[in-house]
């Protein structure tokens, strides 16, 4: 698995050097820029992208027969109580199962876990050990156990089936590259055992929304959504004494030459007074707040300050967090899925210091419905997608010009119909990023 990783990252390390120099929002000459705010065609309805929606914190792995034939998955989710529950699917009944969980491979070994670098089931800390013959089966670790594991961890699922087979939990294409014999294993010893990646952090209940954009407004965008990332945290106060918003707001990630303002709107109607915010602007009845003034200076990037936290063999950019308090009063009426307009202001001259035109806003559809700031067409296939959008809840966005149908294949099919995020490509993980599969950490 980890040589997978290492495999999978060198591959986008070469992809990235290859093509880095059509970087989607590279620098661009004026004349190659669009006539700002030209009116799209919205064919597609973004208007599900809100309310309603909820992520699956189930993380799936394959269940493979003696290294080459996929019977089934080991999904892998925590429960609200932090409880890890690992649940065998498998198409031949299973006799027993067995499965444990460690942070590294030296710590497995030391606890005993591993003979000449093969694991040793029998002594795996979770299992149902008589015999069951069911087609599905679930191991519990408790919370206590989980907790003091680090945000990413890995799980190593083992079961009998009632052919004889031996089967494991891993990577969905260890099946499909095998010859007769299977394929080897991730374990350093011989055999076909595997195991597979846990991250805590999918599951994460404290962001309320990530926004992810294109920032190129009305022309070919490289669909890697990662151009500029931003979470937030919604805190809704409704009491005797107190009535007020306190959002906090986390730059994440950007992969883009341009730089941009993140701001967001909200009708004054209710709005008492805004705190916190670097700027405010009242104007059409609304409050225009900007959080960050630059996101180049909040995030900067590593190479020519172009991408942080989009390419997994850069180093990590710590995220930076600003929080605005909005005061409110009795007129206001909270909408939990839509509390406030988020938008960003693109500078192409790749500085805010520097308002060479064209500069446009760019807002998330479904959200907010503003033709020409929202959506653009994508040449390849002639059909419009949404410049920005979200998702509700902490979400794992696409590495540098990896286009999002690879990690999340009903996206662009879907045109991000509901729940599209909670459809993932097996190799998911090593599509997207973290710091927790990033090589430089
Ligand atoms: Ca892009
Ligand atoms: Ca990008």
């Amino acid at each position: 698995m980890n040589l997978a990783r290492l495999k999978a990252s060198a591959g986008i390390l070469l992809s990235a050097l290859a093509f880095s120099f059509t970087l989607q929002s590279c620098a661009k000459k004026d004349a190659d820029l669009p006539s700002p705010v030209a009116e799209v065609a919205a064919s597609a309805d973004f208007s599900s992208l809100q309310g309603g929606t909820s992520l699956d914190c189930s993380q799936s792995a394959c269940l493979i027969a003696n290294g080459r034939t996929k019977v089934g998955t080991v999904d892998t989710e925590l429960d609200g109580k932090g409880n890890l529950l690992i649940t065998y699917t498998s198409s031949v009944r299973i006799e027993e199962v067995h499965a444990d969980v460690f942070s590294t491979l030296n710590a497995f070994n030391a606890a005993g876990k591993l003979f000449c670098g093969i694991p040793l089931p029998n002594r795996f800390a979770y299992e149902q050990s008589s015999c069951r013959s069911v087609y599905t089966y679930t191991l519990t670790v408790p919370a206590s156990v989980v907790s003091c594991l680090p945000t990413n961890f890995n799980v190593v699922a083992y079961a009998e089936l009632c052919n004889g087979q031996k089967a494991w939990g891993g990577s969905c294409t260890q099946s499909q590259t095998c010859g007769p014999n299977g394929v080897p294993g991730d374990f350093p010893g011989p055999g076909y055992a595997t195991y597979f990646n846990f991250e805590k952090k999918q599951c994460s209940q404290d962001i309320s929304f990530t926004y992810a954009w294109e920032d190129l407004i009305n022309q070919y965008n490289d669909l890697d959504y990662n151009d500029l990332v931003i979470q937030s945290k919604v805190l809704y106060t409704n009491n005797a004494s107190t009535k007020k918003l306190d959002l906090t707001f986390i730059a994440q990630a950007r992969g883009a030459s341009f730089d941009h303002k993140f701001k967001f709107r909200i009708p004054k109607t209710g709005v008492s007074s805004v705190a916190g915010a670097a700027a405010v602007e009242d104007r059409d009845g609304y409050y225009y707040v900007t959080v960050f003034e630059s996101t180049k200076t909040a995030l900067p990037g590593t190479t020519n300050n172009v991408t942080a936290n989009t390419v997994a063999t850069e180093p990590y950019r710590t995220p930076v967090a600003k929080s605005v308090t909005v005061l409110l009063n009795s007129a206001y009426v909270y909408n939990a899925a839509k509390p406030y307009e988020p938008f960003i202001t693109v500078y192409t001259s790749g500085n805010v210091n520097d308002p060479t035109p064209p500069l446009y806003d760019l807002y998330v559809k479904g959200i907010t419905n503003r033709p020409g700031m929202d959506a653009f067409v994508y040449p390849a296939d002639g059909k419009t997608y949404p410049n920005g959008i979200v998702i509700p809840a902490d979400w794992r966005w696409p590495l540098e010009m990896q286009i999002i149908s690879g990690p999340y294949p009903t996206s662009l099919s879907t045109f991000f119909a509901p729940n599209w995020f909670n459809t993932k490509a097996s190799n998911y993980l090593p599509l997207t990023y973290s710091p927790g599969n990033s090589l430089v950490q």
